[in-house]
């Protein structure tokens, strides 16, 4: 029997089977809560002192006091890891605002919850092409900057899950949002860039689009590469019309766009510019100063 994978509960390891909070909890209950979606290769935590620092964001925006500090929060995620020996893995860290009488008011809760997930997650980056995948407009909004921002990292994501409904009863593989302007915003969890005779874009705060932190390491992978990109509104005809659109994010890594409501864009395969930032992003993951080791401490001592 392979051993149960030990996930962090409030300060303490517990095995996956026991890993539980109350139902009581506001995280459940209303969504009231923060997290990050991290991603470990080769033992090296992508970018950790980023998404530390996005969660704290989250955290003051909601007026969460989070119970540690980042470096606290930092060294709970590399003990995760370590505790369940992981080297290519993906890490969920939540944060709610605990448990707590029923009703919306989140001075009912007492202490905020903590718990990470860290399990073991191949990367599909390398030497292979992008995977090609294939979207609709969805006809659901991404909430506005001054609704429930998805600037803000938050436990609701209905308005995300209602795009991806609609994309797989359509057939698709995901659905890319517009904002309430009708402009493009993002995919349901992934930002979105277009190429237009190899110059760049992507929607910008505008737009109501998660700070992604692979979107800034690509928009940076891009300026060393002598690629020009722009942030600023894009329409879904600008979108439709381009040569090449990919999808970015901890999670997608980068995925090539094939179509949008059946409509091929460019080629309909992994265009020019997408295969080639792919492929440095694939470098760029494995690199140590890209992120946070997790096993230095024994290295050092080894
Ligand atoms: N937009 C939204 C709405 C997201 O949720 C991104 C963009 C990309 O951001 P990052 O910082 O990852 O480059 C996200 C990220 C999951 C999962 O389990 C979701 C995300 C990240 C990791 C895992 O579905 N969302």
């Amino acid at each position: 029997m392979t051993r149960e994978s030990l996930v962090y509960v409030d300060g303490r390891f517990v095995e996956k089977s026991k890993a539980v909070v109350s139902v009581f909890d506001h995280g459940l209950l209303y969504g009231d809560g923060v997290f990050e979606g991290i991603r470990a290769y080769n033992g090296n935590v992508f970018r950790l002192a980023d998404h530390i620092s996005r969660l704290y964001d989250s955290a003051k925006v909601i007026r969460l006091r989070l119970p540690f500090s980042e470096s606290e929060m930092t060294e709970a995620v590399l003990e995760t890891m370590r505790k369940n020996g992981l080297r290519d893995a993906y890490i969920r860290l939540v944060v709610t605002r605990g448990a707590g009488d029923l009703g919306v008011d989140p001075a009912l809760c007492k202490k905020p919850t903590v718990f990470i997930i860290a399990e073991s997650m191949a990367s599909v980056l390398g030497p292979r092409e992008p995977r090609v995948v294939k979207m609709i407009f969805s006809s659901y909004r991404r909430d506005a900057v001054d609704a429930t921002s998805h600037e803000i990292k938050s436990l609701n994501y209905m308005n995300s899950i209602l795009a991806k409904i609609e994309a797989t009863s359509a057939g698709a593989d995901d659905a890319i949002m517009l904002d309430h302007r009708g402009f493009v915003s993002e995919a349901s969890v992934s930002n979105i860039f277009i190429v237009k005779e190899r110059k760049l874009s992507t929607p910008s705060s505008s737009a109501g689009i998660l700070h992604g932190i692979t979107r800034r390491r690509v928009i940076s992978l891009c300026s060393d590469s002598g690629l020009e990109v722009e942030e600023r509104d894009i329409t879904p005809f600008e979108l439709t019309i381009a040569d090449e659109v990919f999808l970015v994010g901890t999670k997608a890594e980068i995925l090539a766009v094939g179509s949008v409501n059946g409509v091929e864009i460019g080629s309909g395969r992994a265009g020019e510019v997408t295969k080639t930032l792919y492929a440095e992003f694939s470098r760029i993951v494995q690199r140590p100063e890209e992120g946070t080791p997790v096993y230095q401490a024994e290295q050092l001592k080894a």
